[in-house]
């Protein structure tokens, strides 16, 4: 008989460490966690098993088919904006090959099972190109300035795409076509602000970066000017925004991707904030232009009223409390040890 399992890709990214965590805090263990490193120490033994591995490797893949019943997907493996921009071939492998394997799994495992399998994809708002109108759009919906100017971007938006296909018309020229194999489920995420992990190849890094630096009083340029308005959130509003939209009923859903944010400071706003806390903090500006373009190509905020309506979003998490209840408390312990 195969295991049941709860398969999680890129379980050794940022978001993995966090998503197990919570799992694992909610009784849910029963974790294949799969990743190109080592699983680290820290979650280890919050899973039921490990397989260090490559998304791309199709026999891998069949493996798992083959040992386990998978009921959930957290497809979390991706390359980010700014390494993908490095190298978009391998970019457009990792983000959209990798992620079209992980849906083909989904839809045979649904079928072999006779039941539906829950998929959820991390979209970002990288997706959005605003092309200038940045400071005129305001907070922008998911239908809007969908015309991204990043690989990263493109890979994400095709990505959803190809989710809401498998989920709707996978085959649906075959005799055996049925709707609802799996139940693709995405959230378009804004930069994210973790205490315990600092980002590896993303462009929303400079706030991350930035009060990590502080924390160690170590010297931090940041490569964006101080009017770059950007939504944010932080690690532990991600993680309970996965775990909602996932836990909520599919008749609630009135789509399949949604919007979140929690705040959106300037670059600048969040330079005066860490000197609250971090009075020495040695913060300068080493701008480079072209991550500078593709920050300035992301919307200064979203419109998320439609997870709000139909999954409850709701931030635990404002900038002040983010700084104050979770971020400084977080940070200067990690530093301390
Ligand atoms: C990145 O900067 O690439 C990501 C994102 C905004 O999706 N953090």
């Amino acid at each position: 008989m195969r295991k049941k399992i709860i398969l999680i890709t890129g379980a050794n990214g940022e978001i993995g460490h966090g998503l197990i965590n919570a799992l694992h805090a909610n009784g849910m263990d029963n974790i294949l966690a799969l990743d190109l490193h080592p699983i680290s120490e820290e979650i280890e033994g919050k899973i039921q098993e490990a397989v260090i591995g490559n998304i791309l490797d199709k026999n891998l893949l069949e493996q798992i088919k083959s040992e386990y019943e998978i009921t959930t997907i957290y497809h979390l493996a991706a390359l980010l904006s700014t390494r993908a921009e490095f190298a978009p071939q391998m970019a457009h492998e990792v983000n959209v090959t990798g992620t079209l394997n992980l849906l083909t799994l989904a839809v045979d495992q649904a079928k072999s099972q006779g039941e539906t399998v829950k998929f959820f994809f991390p979209s970002s708002i990288a997706v959005y190109g605003m092309d200038h109108n940045k400071d005129m759009a305001g907070a922008i919906t998911e239908s809007e300035y969908c015309h991204p100017e990043t690989m990263y971007g493109c890979n994400k938006l095709y990505c959803e795409n190809l989710g809401i296909y498998h989920a709707n018309y996978y085959h649906r020229l075959a005799d055996d076509f049925k709707p609802g194999h799996i139940d693709f489920r995405s959230i378009r995420f804004p930069g994210i602000i973790s205490a315990m992990t600092i980002p590896t190849g993303g462009t929303s890094d400079f706030l991350p970066e930035m009060i990590h630096a502080a924390a160690q009083n170590i010297q931090y340029n940041c490569f964006v000017r101080n009017d770059t308005r950007m939504p944010f959130m932080v690690m532990p509003d991600a993680i309970l925004a996965i775990l909602n939209l996932m836990d909520a009923e599919k008749s609630q859903l009135s789509q399949h991707v949604y919007n979140i944010v929690a705040f959106n400071p300037s670059a600048g706003e969040f330079v005066d904030k860490v000197k609250e806390y971090f009075p020495h903090a040695k913060i300068g500006i080493s701008l480079n232009g072209k991550r500078q373009n593709m920050v300035d190509s992301w919307p200064a905020n979203v419109d998320d009223s439609v997870a709000r309506t139909d999954w409850n979003w709701l931030p635990e998490f404002d900038l002040d409390s983010a700084f104050k209840n979770y971020l400084i408390p977080k940070i200067t312990q990690r530093y301390e040890e």
